[in-house]
């Protein structure tokens, strides 16, 4: 009934801002400030969008001849979008603190009223940005657990998945989209470039329970542990489709809409996985969850992996449902060979 009357109630073609205000109703703290949150991620995404539009004609194409807290070389663009996510969020007022993919330690706004944090990706896949690949911002939102007045902690950025408030990414490519969840079912905004507004273009969007595509970087095969290399082995045998951009934003995107799973397993060079939990895992576990998918680490929902350090890392396999629990039966009959 519910779904009925939310698409009965907002068009495709609904600006963001209107939706954020017409679902404000849903959130727990109906107070406005997690909506006028929602605005500030939008509005640092289409200053994003326009200078990643452009990049190759302002010289931001490249490497900068820095390294981020992981030894990564950042891109220009990474340090760009770094600074353009945290200013909009200070400038907002509604986050306390944020961290990033691109700092070691918690970034405090200076907005000690503030009730949220925020951890960030603030470009993720920005290798791809020299070849014009799409790119991505992913954000998770938490209400704050530390005293309003004071500065953040970092126990406020360690309270889990399931205690994430918001979700989302910003996905850069053919066209721009915010794709965001509060726990209620998954949209997606497309920017209008001429107007700079972002419209509901998808609305309550589900992962199909099947699908015939698998994301993995293949040049890793001989370090995969066997459960992987069985499972791919069978999506060969049923001749699906390795499609691979390099940018986790755009293979997940890409596989919500024609079914897929992605897989990024711990090899020796990531002895515990290349992607980060806090900013990369959890965002898209809590949408892919909210889309009828699943996301796990081949022992838990990848929503259920405790976390304790805000740059911890996990082994990351998200997509369509069955997908998933095919992988899964791998792991469990590589555990109880006795059953397989
Ligand atoms: P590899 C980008 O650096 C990223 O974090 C994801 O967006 C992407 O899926 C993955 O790493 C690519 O890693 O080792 O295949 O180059």
């Amino acid at each position: 009934m519910k779904e009925l009357m939310d698409a009965l109630a907002l068009p495709v073609g609904t600006a963001l801002d209107r939706f954020i205000k017409r679902h404000e109703k849903e959130f727990t703290y109906a107070s406005g400030e997690l909506s006028q949150l929602l605005r500030d991620i939008a509005l640092a995404g289409k200053i994003l969008n326009r200078e990643i539009n452009r990049a190759g004609l302002i010289d931001i194409i490249g490497a900068d001849d820095e390294r981020n807290p992981h030894g990564e070389v950042q891109q220009k663009l990474d340090v760009i979008a770094n600074i353009r996510m945290i200013r909009a969020l200070t400038n907002g007022g509604e986050a306390c603190a944020v961290v990033t993919e691109e700092d070691e330690g918690i970034i405090h706004t200076g907005n000690v009223n503030g009730n949220y944090v925020v951890a960030l990706d603030p470009l993720d896949g920005s290798s791809n940005i020299d070849v014009n690949v799409s790119v991505g911002t992913i954000f998770s939102i938490y209400r704050r657990v530390s005293p309003v007045g004071t500065e953040a902690t970092l126990e406020d950025f360690l309270q889990g998945g399931r205690a994430q408030v918001a979700a989302g990414y910003i996905l850069y490519g053919s066209s721009s989209l915010l794709v965001y969840t509060t726990g209620n079912g998954v949209n997606a905004f497309t920017l209008e470039n001429s107007l700079g507004e972002f419209f509901l273009s998808h609305k309550r969007l589900k992962f199909p329970q099947l699908g015939e595509q698998y994301s993995t970087n293949e040049g890793y095969y001989n370090s995969f542990p066997t459960q992987i290399k069985s499972y791919l082995t069978n999506c060969k045998l049923k001749e699906f489709s390795n499609r691979y951009i390099g940018s986790l934003v755009a293979d997940f995107h890409r596989n919500m809409f024609k079914g897929g799973i992605y897989l990024y397993p711990q090899i020796p060079k990531y002895p515990e996985g290349k992607l980060r939990l806090l900013y990369e895992c959890y965002p898209l576990a809590f949408i892919a969850e909210q889309a009828n998918g699943m996301a796990t680490n081949g022992v838990q929902p990848t929503l259920d992996i405790p976390i304790d350090a805000i740059h911890q890392k996990c082994p990351y396999y998200v997509g369509s449902k069955d997908m998933v629990k095919n992988l899964l039966q791998n792991f469990y009959f590589a555990n109880n060979p006795q059953l397989a």
